[in-house]
């Protein structure tokens, strides 16, 4: 599929009625359309390189689908980290045209920088998904001595990511890791960040000379604003002028957040890492230490008691935002959060504020007066925030909830197709219409035990 024929597909909104068998065609053709040489990109329409937490999102589904490209896909991401630990958050393909993508690598200038080890990247990251979808590939492995193989070269690389994270990034100084940038949480436009951005002049001059390509190929109504985006593009360009550098970033850096879904992620791989040490003959113990430190941290400087849910905090005013975001609910993937917190994650994903019940969560409170059915991250629902609550509905024993939501989330892909994100009130598809995080984690949806689906219409020969 070409960037054109991506946005007008019609196949995608025809999936009503479709079976599962019919739902897993769908979704690994999107897969192999998306596929490029060593790597899957998100969407050919809108984002053309390779990005790093749907790397991982995306090998959590190949892994389904076709094992060998599922740890290709992760090694192609590994072999641009930087000597510093850092993996960047967009590994550019160098057969791209820069007009295509809007900061391409002129902009980020990263041959420049020291420690940059090979490939054009970012120098800022994302969410540190890739412990735990590397772990979802080797359990599901035919051949676990190949997979420990793979695993043996991509846990050193997962140490380096989180001891990066975990001490150049912990500006607050509390042991959780700050982002410098929205895009490093994954969550661009997410209300989250709205104070913190407040204090960030809007330098329209900025948008003068750099040009989105985004607005291009999507709707505008669904993309982040002009103003949001002269923000980003002048937090960006501080970080790179000073060389990518997290020393002395509290003092300087104009945008410095600790994300409850990113330290969340963080902790919930150091979790992970614990369990795939034990296969690398490394000591487990470090890893259990500090995902429980994490999860202590977290609970101890995010969690609000009078919202039930957890904040964002800007390090900068040591204020936590008052949104109720998608994000703080995703503390539930710690296998370690306390009960009561546990309890009130729970609540608040079947109040009306997010309902999971007939569609999957939404991004933001559906009852805030800035609610936004259509704009990104501040309303739309997007299926990998969805997968991780999923996971930890699971993983902490609330089956019933988590099979809803998993009826939801299928219900919602079967009827309006693999898009990147969903109007929250309509179920409409928006964005990139061949979006491959969805048709992945549509993959493990379908695969996994569950009371709804017909198990025999999955089995390896059919699929
Ligand atoms: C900026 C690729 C990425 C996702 C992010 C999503 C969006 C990029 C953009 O697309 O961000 O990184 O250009 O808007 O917000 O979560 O990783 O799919």
């Amino acid at each position: 599929m070409n960037r054109t024929t991506e946005l007008t597909a019609p196949a995608d909104h025809a999936g009503a009625g479709l079976t599962d068998e019919g739902l897993w065609r769908r979704a690994t053709a999107v897969l192999d359309a998306n596929w490029e040489r060593d790597h899957t990109v998100p969407s050919r329409a809108l984002y053309p390189h390779q990005w790093s937490w749907d790397a991982a999102f995306i090998a959590v589904g190949l892994a389904h689908h076709a094992p060998a490209r599922a740890w290709q896909d992760l090694r192609s991401l590994f072999a641009a980290q930087w000597s510093d630990g850092r993996v960047p958050h967009i590994v550019f393909d160098p057969d791209v045209a820069e007009r295509d993508y809007f900061p391409g690598p002129a902009f980020w200038d990263s041959p420049a920088m020291p420690g940059r080890l090979s490939g054009l990247t970012t120098g800022i990251v994302q969410p540190p998904v890739h412990a735990i979808a590397a772990w979802e590939i080797y359990r599901r492995a035919p051949d676990r001595e190949a997979a420990g193989t793979q695993l043996r070269w991509l846990y050193p690389r997962l140490v380096q990511q989180q001891s990066y994270l975990l001490a150049r990034r912990n500006v607050g100084g509390a042991g959780l890791a700050s982002i410098v940038h929205p895009w490093e949480s994954g969550l661009d436009n997410s209300p989250a960040w709205d104070q913190a951005l407040a204090a960030v002049p809007v330098d329209s001059d900025l948008l003068r000379r750099h040009r989105r390509q985004d607005t291009n190929v999507a709707v505008q109504a669904h993309r982040p604003t002009d103003d949001d985006y002269a923000r980003y593009i002048a937090i960006a360009a501080v970080y790179r002028d000073g060389d990518y550098l997290d020393a002395g970033l509290a003092g300087r850096h104009p945008f410095l957040v600790e994300c409850p879904a990113f330290n969340a992620i963080l902790g919930a791989a150091e979790h992970t890492l614990a369990a795939m040490a034990e296969v690398v003959g490394a000591d487990p113990a470090p890893h259990r230490d500090r995902a429980e430190r994490i999860t202590r941290v977290l609970v101890d400087r995010l969690f609000d008691p009078a919202t039930g849910l957890f904040h964002a905090r800007d390090v900068r005013t040591g204020a936590l935002t008052p949104a109720r975001c998608v994000s703080g609910l995703l503390p539930l993937i710690l296998p370690g959060l306390p009960d009561a917190q546990v309890a009130s994650l729970r609540a608040a994903a079947e109040s009306p504020r997010f309902g999971v019940g007939e569609l999957p969560v939404p991004s933001y409170d559906r009852t805030a007066a800035d609610f936004d059915r259509l704009r990104y991250w501040r309303g739309p629902v997007w299926i990998n925030v969805n997968w991780l609550l999923w996971r930890g509905l699971r993983g902490h024993g609330h089956g019933d909830a988590a099979d809803t939501l998993r009826a939801a989330m299928l219900g919602l892909i079967r009827r309006s197709g693999c898009h990147e994100y969903f109007d929250p009130v309509t179920g409409a598809g928006i964005g990139a219409a061949a979006f491959s995080w969805t048709a992945a984690l549509t993959l493990d949806l379908l695969a996994a035990p569950g009371p709804a689906l017909k198990r025999a219409a999955l089995s390896p020969s059919k699929r």
